[in-house]
């Protein structure tokens, strides 16, 4: 047993060694501990740190792919990625991780809005580019950040509010009582506070729509089916589910269908979700799902562009918000589907 000890300490021994000459060289050692990689600056790469949120939902798989896709050997880039599985305090070390590695960009997706000026002052005193990827953070001083690369979380709930609007219009149901619950995503989080600022806008209009109840639900499936047994428990007269992602959306249509309503189309429960994942949009053109609201995932390509800007001393909008659309059962058409990434 002490034999095996001392190989192992003369292993690390001699591994430190030649981690700190090549360090000491002036080159700078990346390491991305998750796949076991190096690479030392004199390769020409655009080291890039990456702390994405969580994975979480099938949204977040598509984000992470749409960006490991992209930020690749071939394409010049060597990716730090690192999951921080939904705590906002394993994206602070990965940041400062990333700071002591001297990257060059960090671009990370925010589980929370608030609680990231420190590290981003850290960031820019050492004179690294900050990038959101997604979310959104709540900081007064806009330069800790360069640019946000995602979605408008406020202009998603205004579509969800609108579609509900011309759907009850069409039905004849303008001055009946429609109720309304609401399962919300992480609390705190931009695509949360969001969707249910724009829907809540639009449901302001109406005196007939009574929202009853808004939880949250950690954008998961099975806090959407806890949370939705729970409205099934209290309010027997369920008109409308408002999900603010089509995870939770699964989870609540099991927790309907298990109560003896039905979903969807000519059902007792009208469904609107948000994402428009594979999956979900199966759902919609079945029926179950009555309307979903994209949000694009695919950013690895603008963040991409982005950084090619920034490489080029190119001046950067403050906000690149990707393209979306709004699915029903009249524009899911096979072609939609079979073209889809996600
Ligand atoms: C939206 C993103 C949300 C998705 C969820 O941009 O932040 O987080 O709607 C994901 O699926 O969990």
């Amino acid at each position: 047993m002490r034999k095996k000890n001392k190989f192992v300490r003369m292993l690390i021994a001699v591994l430190s060694a030649m981690i700190f000459s090549l360090m000491v060289l002036g080159g700078r050692l990346f390491t991305n501990i998750e796949e076991d990689t190096f690479v030392s600056e004199e390769e020409d790469r655009i080291v890039v740190g990456m702390s994405q949120l969580g994975s979480e939902s099938g949204w977040r798989t598509a984000n992470t792919e749409s960006v490991q896709n992209v930020f690749t050997q071939q394409n010049g880039y060597f990716l730090i990625f690192h999951n921080a599985r939904q705590r906002q305090e394993n994206q602070i070390k990965a940041i400062r991780s990333f700071i002591s590695q001297r990257v060059d960009y960090i671009v990370f997706a925010p589980v929370v809005e608030t609680g990231w000026e420190t590290v981003l002052q850290e960031a820019k005193e050492a004179g690294i580019p900050v990038i959101l990827m997604d979310r959104n953070v709540d900081v007064k001083d806009k330069s800790l950040y360069v640019t946000r690369v995602g979605s408008n979380f406020v202009e998603e709930g205004e579509r969800a509010g609108r579609w509900l609007e011309d759907y009850l219009s069409r039905h004849g149901k303008d001055d009946e009582t429609v109720n309304i619950v609401v399962l919300k995503g992480t609390q705190g989080s931009s695509s949360q506070i969001g969707r249910t600022a724009g829907f809540s806008s639009v449901a302001a209009l109406h005196g007939n729509w009574y929202i009853m109840e808004q939880e949250y639900a950690d954008f998961t499936s099975a806090k959407g089916k806890e949370v939705m047994e729970s409205f099934l428990r209290k309010y027997p007269d369920i008109d409308v589910v408002v999900s603010q992602n089509d995870d939770m959306t699964f989870g609540a249509i099991e927790a309907i269908r298990e109560s003896g309503r039905t979903v969807g189309i000519g059902g007792d429960i009208t469904i609107i979700s948000f994402d428009a994942v594979h999956a979900a949009l199966e759902m919609v053109a079945e029926g179950t799902i009555n309307v979903d609201i994209e949000c694009n995932p695919n950013q690895g390509e603008v963040l991409s562009r982005v950084i090619g800007m920034l490489e080029d001393g190119e001046e950067v909008e403050q906000q690149y918000y990707v393209e979306e659309d709004v699915f029903t059962i009249k524009n899911v058409t096979q072609e939609v589907l079979q073209k889809r990434n996600y």
